[in-house]
């Protein structure tokens, strides 16, 4: 199972920006009450007030930056960001030279799944999901609780996991006809176990030109990203759309199918952008009120 890169990979209708290109905000869906929150927590903290939201989109469209800045608009929003560092710094608990229980790192899981994607999405998948789902299902910290109207902000989810990443690295290919029925049993099952406990309020999308993506890419120059080319942000961009905007994804969750969507355009430069960054950041928080 030799693979040298995404490039060399068989390729679909490749996409860029098809319709909406002019869109600035949509609110895709009503925003649909998905009653209560069942958490562990609930019953005697009063979590129930918690909402939680993913941010999602392409590579390097700029999600990490847009939440780093959420953070610093209001105490009330707790970033979770994505577990990257966990992918590339894979650790172990076992014994290495008579040392038992010593974390040790063993990969970086990220660069091999880039490098031979054949091998590796599927490991790549259950891990990325394990960890997203640990983070969906931790405990938010009760000094968060004891503010007002609190709210979670993950980067990206079990959802952009599966109907984003995983289906691309099937269709492509990387990810084998029984490891996709593997996945999708787990996945379900697992997202239908903890249901409520990882229900999300509302998603943000923040959408670009893949070939916007590419050049924040190429600024960001992650050494493992290397072999990221156009084509394969063009087929994660088609994914985002067809979930996100299109809904032509078949969804297997039924709250997912009405959980409220705010698409935002990023094209234009914002990390930088002192009036950009205000305008998006209102359009958030008047998302974030109404869910
Ligand atoms: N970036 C930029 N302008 C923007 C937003 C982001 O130049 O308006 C850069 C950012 O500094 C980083 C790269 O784009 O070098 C990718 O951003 P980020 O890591 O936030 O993207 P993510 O992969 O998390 O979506
Ligand atoms: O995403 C971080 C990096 O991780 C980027 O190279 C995409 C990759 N990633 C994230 N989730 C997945 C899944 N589920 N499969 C394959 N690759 C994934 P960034 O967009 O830079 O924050
Ligand atoms: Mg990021």
């Amino acid at each position: 199972r030799h693979f040298s890169g995404f490039s060399t990979l068989r390729t679909g209708p490749g996409s860029g920006m098809k319709q909406h290109e002019h869109l600035s905000v949509k609110r895709v869906c009503s925003s649909t009450k998905l009653g209560s929150r069942l958490t562990d927590t609930d019953q005697d903290s009063g979590s129930s007030r918690l909402k939680r939201v993913s941010i999602e989109g392409n590579i390097a469209v700029g999600k990490s930056t847009f939440v780093r800045l959420l953070k610093k608009v209001e105490k009330r929003w707790e970033v979770i960001p994505e577990p990257l560092s966990k992918w590339q710094n894979l650790q172990t608990c076992e014994s290495r030279e008579g040392v038992w229980g010593s974390q040790q790192s063993v990969s970086n899981l990220l660069q091999i799944m880039y490098q031979d994607p054949t091998r590796w999405s599927y490991t790549f998948q259950s891990f990325s999901c394990m960890s997203r789902l640990r983070a969906q299902l931790e405990a938010p910290p009760p000094s968060l609780l004891e503010l007002e109207r609190p709210l979670q902000i993950f980067e990206r989810s079990v959802y952009s996991d599966r109907y984003v990443f995983a289906v691309n690295l099937f269709q492509m290919g990387c990810i084998s006809e029984t490891e996709w029925a593997i996945y999708q049993d787990w996945h379900s099952f697992l997202v239908q176990q903890f249901s409520k406990r990882i229900e999300l309020e509302g998603i943000v999308y923040l959408r670009a030109h893949p070939q916007k993506c590419l050049e924040r890419l190429g600024q960001r120059a992650r050494q493992e990203e290397r072999s990221v080319d156009l084509q394969y942000l063009e087929r994660l961009h088609s994914q985002h759309e067809d979930w996100l905007i299109e809904k032509t994804t078949p969804l297997h969750f039924d709250h997912l199918k009405s959980t409220p969507v705010l698409v935002l355009d990023v094209n234009e430069e914002f990390e930088q952008d002192q009036t950009v960054q205000e305008r998006l950041v209102k359009q958030v928080k008047n998302f974030f009120d109404s869910l």
